[in-house]
C-alpha cells in the first residue's frame, strides 16, 4: 500500500519520507482500529547492510541466546551503533508526533532478535499469541486493558523483506479490541483459533495439511505484513500476532526450536528484528502487574533500567519519544 492509499478504512502504511500532512491523525485511526500502522524506509539499504553485519558480528563474538538487550552487548562500537539504531531520529520524531499525549513513551527492552519464528506445524496454536496474554487472566489487568485509554504495544523494525524464510510478522486486524467486544462468547479470530487448536492436538494427520492451515488463517482473519528491509510495523499488545514462517517447501528441511521458537535459518537468509516498546502509564501498569507476579519477573525492570542507561550513555543527545527515560534513570519511575 503506498501513500496514496490511505484514508480513513485501511492499515495507515506511508515511506516516513513521504509522509502526508494529515499522517498523525491517519496513524491513529488505524492503530485504534486494527491495532498497527506501518511506517516504511525508515533505514536505506546502506544502513541495512551495516546493521545486518553488525548483527552478524555481534552473534559470532557475543555467544547467547536469541534475543540481544542493547545492555548485553560487550562491544562499545556495538552497543553505540545499535543504540543509534534504537533511537532512529526519523522514527522517533513520527511517533513522538502520533503518540503527542505525553504520558506515551518508548519503553525498554531494546531488543535485536535472531531467527524468531514459530514453526507452522509443530509450535502450538502456529505460535498465534497476543503479548498482553500473561495479563489477560488477572482481574486488575484485565479492567486496565479494556479501558480506553491503555496503551502498550511493540515497534519491530525488520531487517529484511518478508520472503520464502518469513522474515516478517502475521497479524489479525482489529483484533485489539475483540475480547472486549465479547465478554461472553468469543469473536471469530478466537473461535477459530480454539477449533486450530483442537486439530492441531487431536488430529495431527488432518492438521499436517498445508492447505488445511492455510484455510484456518484465512477463517482467522489473518494478514502477512508485507514489510520490505528497514520498515517498521508498530502494533498493540493486544493485537494476535507471530511471526511469519518459512515457506512450507522449506521448512520440512529445515532445524527448529520450538521451545524458544528460533529456527537455524541459512547464513545469507538470518532474520533480524529491532524490538523496542512503547506505552503509557495504564500499559505500563498492567504490563508490570503481571510480570512483577511471574517467577523470575521481578528482575524485569531492573533490565528496563539497565537497557535504559545503556542507551543514554552510548549517545550524545536526548532523542524524542523517549519521555520516561529521566524517571527510569532517577529511580521516580512509577507503574
Ligand atoms: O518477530 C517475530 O517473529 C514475532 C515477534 C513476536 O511475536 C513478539 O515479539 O511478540
Amino acid at each position: 500500500m503506498s501513500s496514496f492509499d490511505n484514508n480513513d478504512d485501511c492499515i495507515f502504511s506511508c515511506n516516513i519520507d513521504d509522509l502526508p500532512s494529515n499522517y498523525t491523525k491517519l496513524a491513529i485511526q488505524s492503530y485504534e482500529k486494527y491495532g498497527v500502522f506501518f511506517l516504511r524506509g525508515v533505514f536505506s539499504k546502506s544502513e541495512i547492510k551495516s546493521l545486518r553485519e553488525d548483527a552478524d558480528q555481534l552473534f559470532i563474538e557475543e555467544v547467547g541466546e536469541r534475543n540481544r538487550t542493547v545492555s548485553q552487548i560487550q562491544s562499545e562500537t556495538l552497543k553505540h551503533s545499535f543504540s543509534e539504531a534504537f533511537m532512529n531520529t526519523r522514527l522517533l520524531t513520527a511517533l513522538n508526533d502520533i503518540f503527542s499525549d505525553p504520558d506515551v513513551s518508548l519503553l525498554p527492552p531494546f531488543n535485536l532478535t535472531k531467527n524468531h519464528m514459530p514453526h507452522s506445524v509443530d509450535t502450538k496454536a502456529m505460535g498465534w499469541h497476543r503479548d498482553c496474554g500473561g495479563e489477560l487472566p488477572i482481574k486488575q489487568c484485565r479492567e486496565i486493558l479494556e479501558n480506553p485509554k491503555y496503551m502498550f504495544g511493540k515497534v519491530g523494525v525488520f531487517l529484511q523483506d518478508n520472503a520464502e524464510y518469513g522474515g516478517a510478522i502475521d497479524i489479525v486486524p482489529g483484533s485489539n479490541k475483540d475480547f472486549s467486544r465479547f465478554p461472553r462468547g468469543c469473536s471469530n479470530a478466537v473461535f477459530w483459533l480454539k477449533v486450530l487448536i483442537f486439530v492441531q492436538r487431536y488430529f495431527p494427520f488432518i492438521y499436517k495439511n498445508n492447505a488445511v492451515r492455510k484455510v484456518f488463517c484465512v477463517l482467522i482473519g489473518m494478514i502477512t505484513t508485507n514489510v520490505r528491509a528497514g520498515d517498521a510495523v508498530i502494533f498493540d499488545s493486544r493485537n494476535l500476532h507471530k511471526g511469519t514462517p518459512v515457506r512450507c517447501d522449506i521448512e520440512q528441511s529445515m532445524i527448529y526450536n520450538c521451545e524458544t521458537l528460533q529456527a537455524e535459518l541459512p547464513d545469507n537468509q538470518t532474520k533480524y528484528v529491532l524490538y523496542s516498546q512503547f506505552g503509557n502509564s495504564l500499559g505500563i501498569q498492567s504490563f508490570f502487574y503481571d510480570r512483577l507476579n511471574r517467577k523470575g519477573g521481578e528482575s524485569e525492570m531492573d533490565e528496563w533500567i539497565k537497557d535504559a542507561k545503556a542507551v543514554k550513555n552510548s549517545l550524545t543527545e536526548e532523542r524524542y519519544f523517549f519521555r520516561k527515560v529521566g524517571s527510569l534513570l532517577n529511580n521516580s519511575f512509577k507503574y
